[in-house]
């Protein structure tokens, strides 16, 4: 069954990026338990960002799960990045990813790494940028593995990376890594940039795919643009799709609209009524 979740961003320096709800988890929560979502998905600045014991009662309270947490941090704040050409900041980046995977451990969901893979250049040419990507991935999936949870790796669009780009680039990478505990993140906005055909690319993509950032063309709210949503969800549901869908939108035109806008779009696309008013 497909879940619903929405994501909160608690990362100051990433203002004016694509999260619904912004600064402060308790009220994110509230509100998205209201609308009926199962899952928020947090994008925290740091492992130790959020009281863990604080979240769990949000949970409780709300009845909601963790749907992922992300460590674009890394980057943001950081300057971080998997590929790295020096070995000593690389192993920092690696380092930071597996104190979020805890983090994400600790309340049951997988981390993403996404702007953390970084990107080649000068000295780094592609195939050599790759190898480090998937000496990364083949660590931190094992680790995360330990932990009992998945990774999930997301393909970018090319003007955030240009090492992977598409749902096909990113499936052939995890194929060729040592183990199959990394799964990737179908991102219907970048996948709107780089895909040819977004339904045919989750089709081929059958097995691989982990999570969705669930989004429009122009980065709001599901129906705020022009996605043509009827064949992504058909081929969401054909491939057996039971992850999350998960906003990660921009709060337009403010994140309760955005929020209701993407819970609207989700029940009418996943035939769900929402677990609430299902009971
Ligand atoms: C960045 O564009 C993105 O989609 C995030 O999910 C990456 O961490
Ligand atoms: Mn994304």
């Amino acid at each position: 069954m497909i879940r619903s979740a929405v994501t909160v961003s608690l990362v100051a320096q990433a203002r004016g990026g694509p999260f619904v709800f912004w600064d402060d988890l308790g009220a994110a929560c509230r509100i998205a338990a209201e609308l009926g979502f199962d899952a928020v998905e947090i994008f925290a600045p740091s492992p130790d960002a959020v009281d863990l014991d604080e979240l769990r009662r949000l949970q409780d309270r709300h009845r909601l799960e963790v749907a992922a947490v992300g460590t674009g941090a890394g980057m943001v704040i950081h300057g971080l990045s998997l590929t790295d050409p020096a070995a000593r900041r690389r192993r920092k980046a690696v380092d930071f990813v597996r104190e979020i995977i805890d983090f994400g451990a600790a309340c049951n969901a997988p981390a993403i790494v996404g702007s953390m893979q970084g990107r080649w250049g000068g000295e780094l040419d592609r195939p050599a940028a790759l190898e480090l990507l998937a000496a990364a991935l083949n660590e931190l999936g094992a680790y995360a593995g330990e932990k009992g949870t998945a990774l999930i790796y997301e393909p970018l669009n090319r003007y955030e990376t240009n090492l992977v780009n598409t749902v096909a680039d990113g499936a052939a990478l995890l194929r060729a890594l040592d183990g199959d505990n990394v799964k990737l993140l179908a991102d219907l906005f970048h996948m709107n940039i780089e895909e040819a055909d977004i339904a045919a690319a989750i089709r081929a993509g059958d097995g691989s795919i982990g999570h969705v950032h669930f989004v429009d063309s122009n980065r709001r709210a599901a129906g705020m643009g022009h996605l043509d949503f009827g064949p992504i969800a058909a081929a969401l549901e054909e491939i057996g799709y039971d992850g999350y869908a998960s906003a990660e939108a921009f709060p337009l035109p403010n994140p309760q609209a955005a929020a209701q806008a993407t819970i609207a779009a989700f029940r009418r696309l996943f035939g769900r009524a929402g677990r609430r008013q299902s009971g």
